[in-house]
């Protein structure tokens, strides 16, 4: 049996027809696949947790060790696996309406923290879910049961609160194209630190206007100036109907990560040792 298919799991895929979360999970098993046949680690090194959300789903159809969390809650939950076990490669996945609503404040300090890990954010502008309500980055004016006038609000812009939150990685990928999704994953995974990709994806049923946006994609370079960074943050501020979205990783550095800064993890790192068996 090849990679791909042992990470597959019995769960009947229950996502709408053409949602692109069925091309996020294909993206996320070739990375895996691809990592695992290469020999840099192994299927039980990687562990995973998922918000509550559509999205979420993807816990049942991934055969990896892992915890489906309290909404918002997915990142400490990761956190937590990290101090439990610093050698694991652990992957949150979660929605726009779970981290920048209920789970912001862990959103934020995850950044200070630079526990190392991924955090894979599905961006649909929408609680799909629980059909439909805006969320911080839904744009002004989206208008849904929960918002029958439209949202008054300007969308908050994530990308520009994780560069003043000091993050090491930030990149930006779309939900249609598994092979730079595949790229981005890569890169995220290798980086050593908290890595967060925003994932740009449509919702098939709910916040329809704010679908379509892949002709506005352009690629930009690996980027590691924080000015630039700024500036490409800027670009896409959640609400415009047109207008360029860079894609991409929008900015890295190094610092040091949680594990090497708390010395007890530290040793066990350096043992690829867990605490049972320190
Ligand atoms: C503590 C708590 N608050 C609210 C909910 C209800 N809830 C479940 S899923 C969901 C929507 C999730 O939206 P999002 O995170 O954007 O993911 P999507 O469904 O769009 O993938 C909400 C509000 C819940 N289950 N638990
Ligand atoms: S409601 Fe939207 S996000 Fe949820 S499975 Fe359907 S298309 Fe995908």
């Amino acid at each position: 049996m090849n990679m791909k298919d042992k990470l597959k799991t019995e769960s009947e895929i229950t996502w709408c027809p053409g949602c692109p979360n069925h091309l996020i999970l294909e993206s996320v098993k070739q990375t895996i696949a691809n990592l695992v046949d290469a020999k840099k680690f192994k299927q039980e090194d990687f562990a995973i947790t998922t918000d509550i959300g559509c999205h979420a789903k993807i816990f049942d159809y991934l055969n990896l060790s892992g915890i489906y969390c309290l909404h918002g809650r997915a990142i400490p939950t990761a956190i937590g696996m990290k101090i439990g076990n610093p050698n694991l490669k652990v992957i949150t996945f979660a929605g726009d309406g779970a981290v920048y609503s209920e789970g912001i404040s862990h959103f934020i300090h995850a950044f200070k923290y630079n526990a190392d890990m991924t955090l894979i954010l599905h961006d649909n502008q929408s609680f799909s879910l629980t059909t439909g309500q805006p969320t911080p980055t839904s744009q002004q004016g989206y208008q849904s049961k929960a918002s029958p006038l439209g949202t008054f609000d300007k969308p908050m812009n994530p990308i520009k609160l994780a560069l003043a939150a000091n993050a090491t990685f930030i990149a930006r990928t779309n939900a249609r194209d598994i092979k730079h999704m595949v790229e981005i994953f890569t890169k995220a995974i290798a980086h050593k630190g908290f890595s967060f990709i925003e994932v740009i994806q449509d919702c098939l049923i709910f916040n329809l206007e704010a679908n379509g946006k892949d002709a506005r994609m352009y690629k930009v370079k690996d980027n590691t100036d924080k000015k630039i960074a700024e500036k490409l943050a800027s670009e896409f501020d959640y609400n415009s109907k047109e207008g360029r979205i860079p894609i991409g990783v929008i900015y890295q550095t190094n610092e040091p990560t949680l594990e090497e800064k708390w010395p007890q993890l530290k040793k066990l790192l350096d043992k690829k040792s867990t605490w049972k068996n320190k």
